[in-house]
């Protein structure tokens, strides 16, 4: 089946932290489908633009250096509902406010550190997968735990 796609990405201090695996685990586990990643240390150029409806905040340019500042983990998760509830894995944005359980909530403490980007709509989705990824790296094959997860 085909379902939706949603960019994740784990931040530099994520990343730094050693929280790639246990990320990662979260959306496997819950029965998503990983079609593409890859490690990158984006220029501050490139990160301005995935951030570019941010450019009037006080915080931009921070973050802007924040998120090119180490490695990124980008990836694309694919399945029924993926935008919206794998923001519900993510958590709030401050860290402060993020639910027990969830991603931030578990493992950030600050909102300009809060470790993990996800897509916040169909839209910014399907903008910010083409930004990061070209279509030859989005890997489409068929998953055989697929007829276990959704009957
Ligand atoms: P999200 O990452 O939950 O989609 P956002 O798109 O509003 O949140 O903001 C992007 C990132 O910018 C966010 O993950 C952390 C940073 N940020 C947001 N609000 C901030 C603030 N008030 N101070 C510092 N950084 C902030
Ligand atoms: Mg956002």
């Amino acid at each position: 089946a085909e379902f939706e796609r949603t960019f994740i990405a784990i931040k530099p201090d994520g990343v730094q932290r050693g929280l790639i695996a246990e990320i990662i685990s979260r959306f496997e586990r819950k029965g998503y489908k990983l079609v593409a990643i890859k490690l990158v240390i984006p220029t501050n150029d490139f990160a301005q633009k995935h951030y570019h409806d941010l450019k009037e905040r006080p915080f931009f340019s921070g973050l802007c250096d924040f998120l090119s500042s180490g490695p990124v983990l980008a990836m694309v998760w694919e399945g029924e509902g993926v935008i919206k509830y794998g923001r519900k894995l993510i958590g709030a944005t401050d860290p402060q406010k993020s639910e027990p359980g969830t991603i931030r909530g578990d493992l950030a403490v600050v909102v300009g550190r809060n470790i993990i980007h996800g897509s916040d709509g169909p839209e910014t989705a399907e903008e910010e997968i083409s930004l990061w990824f070209s279509p030859n790296e989005l890997i489409s094959y068929s998953s055989n735990a697929e007829k276990w997860i959704y009957g």
